[in-house]
């Protein structure tokens, strides 16, 4: 489920709409409510309509941003460290936060928290999860909703 919007739900003003559907794509629908675990239609809705904004907004280039970007490498692996360390250095501004642990012999998973228009985000990610040597790269994109 996406926790992005956790505010109180109950002090926003909610608005009540039918909406019409082919049958077969609302037994789609509940079948993956229930299985996902939403408590309602209105819930799971709520859920892809607040996903589909943030798809939208990460289309726009322009648009401010905060993403974390989580990535696992082998600290052996020639030059990584470095190359991460200098696309880093390179985009101080976009760079909120940094946090590396250790998490065996020789992984290290790395969290870094970014700021900055969604071309200038997608440029770094794509930056540091194409160097050689990276074992998991995921970004997760966020947006302050408005709503
Ligand atoms: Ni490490």
């Amino acid at each position: 489920m996406n926790s992005q919007f956790n505010k109180d739900e109950k002090l926003e003003k909610v608005v009540r709409f039918s909406i019409s559907l082919p049958e077969e794509l609302l037994q789609i629908m509940d079948k993956q409510f229930i299985d996902k675990g939403y408590a309602s239609r209105s819930e799971f809705i709520r859920d892809l309509i607040r996903s589909k904004i943030i798809q939208e907004k990460w289309g726009d280039p322009e648009e401010q941003v905060l993403a974390v970007l989580s990535i696992v490498y082998n600290h052996h692996t020639s030059d990584l460290s470095e190359k991460m360390m200098q696309i880093q250095h390179m985009n101080i501004v976009n760079i909120l936060c940094n946090l590396h642990i250790h998490i065996s012999h020789e992984d290290c998973l790395e969290v870094i928290v970014l700021k900055g228009k969604t071309k200038e985000i997608q440029k770094i990610n794509i930056e540091i999860s194409g160097l050689r040597g990276i074992k998991v790269a995921e970004i997760t994109k966020i947006i302050i909703p408005e709503v």
